[in-house]
């Protein structure tokens, strides 16, 4: 599966970001805790050499909690990267966070720290905003593309903070990271198959979190043996059926990936440093 999302409003934020990194003092990347690798955008990355940057792993409440330790653990033992992980409503830890960024900042006086936040679609930024300024400034919403234009905030101590639209590439490879992606609900879904990614996420769950499967499901009395078999058997006892009985493979898809995405499951990482490692060996 190859997924190809790039709309251009997308192509236009690049074009911003690439004129306005110069003029900001640092810039807050903000990843998904529970993909804090798929999550990175290269594009950013690349656009952003040479500035401060701090990675903020959002969203950590969604996130396995043993790995998203073991993620701290390995960005910290990187030359200059930075990364703090939080929840973005959390107003002490979004603050936190943003003073930890302030503090490695060589501030000219003269004028006020600008600070941009930027990262793939649906990471939270916005919402991160909002806390910082203590009320609803930003639009936000559980599927991706929903801020399309930079939107400037003045916040205390001297902070201009700079929202942006959520950007991925151009054509998203290996096929294993647009799994994570889209199943973490940051592609839009008209740019995915549900049954694919349902797959893909259905295999992830039965190797790595077989007791919460078996938590949230009770219905499922023994482990199934496949991610196919699982589908069938949520969609049969949520009710997911075409005339005659038929599971609707479709929507009990849609039903297991939208109860990944909001947590209902558990708390689900989809990838560690080790597999990452893993992956660059092949
Ligand atoms: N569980 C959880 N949900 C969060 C957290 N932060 C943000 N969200 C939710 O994630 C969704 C996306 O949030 P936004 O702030 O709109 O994300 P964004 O990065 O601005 O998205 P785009 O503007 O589309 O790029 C919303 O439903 C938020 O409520 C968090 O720390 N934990
Ligand atoms: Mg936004």
């Amino acid at each position: 599966m190859t997924i190809q999302w790039f709309p251009g409003h997308m192509l236009e934020t690049k074009t911003l970001l690439k004129a306005a990194i110069s003029k900001t003092d640092a810039v807050l990347e903000i990843l998904d805790a529970r993909l804090p690798m798929a999550s990175a955008n290269p594009l950013v990355s690349r656009l952003c050499k040479g500035k401060l940057m701090i990675k903020i792993l959002n969203k950590k409440d969604l996130a396995d909690s043993e790995h998203t330790k073991l993620w701290l653990d390995y960005f910290k033992n990187q030359t200059d990267t930075y990364a703090v992980s939080i929840e973005g409503t959390e107003k002490s830890q979004v603050w936190e966070s943003l003073n930890y960024c302030v503090s490695k900042i060589k501030r000219n006086r003269a004028r006020k720290i600008r600070i941009m936040v930027v990262g793939i679609p649906n990471t939270g930024k916005s919402t991160i905003l909002n806390t910082l300024a203590g009320k609803k400034i930003a639009k936000t919403g559980n599927v991706p593309a929903i801020t399309r234009h930079n939107q400037r905030t003045s916040l205390k101590n001297n902070i201009d903070i700079y929202d942006t639209p959520g950007i991925l590439w151009p054509i998203i490879e290996p096929e294993k990271r647009a799994y994570i992606l889209a199943a973490s609900g940051a592609i839009a879904d008209t740019a995915i198959d549900y049954n694919d990614i349902a797959f893909f996420a259905g295999n992830l769950l039965l190797k790595h979190y077989p007791d919460l499967l078996m938590q949230r499901y009770p219905f499922l009395k023994t482990l199934p043996q496949d991610a196919q078999a699982l589908i069938e058997k949520v969609g049969t006892a949520r009710g997911c059926l075409k005339k005659g009985g038929v599971v609707n493979i479709q929507k009990a898809s849609q039903l297991l990936i939208r109860e990944l995405r909001t947590g209902k499951i558990g708390r689900i990482s989809f990838e560690t440093p080790k597999d990452m490692e893993d992956d660059t060996k092949i």
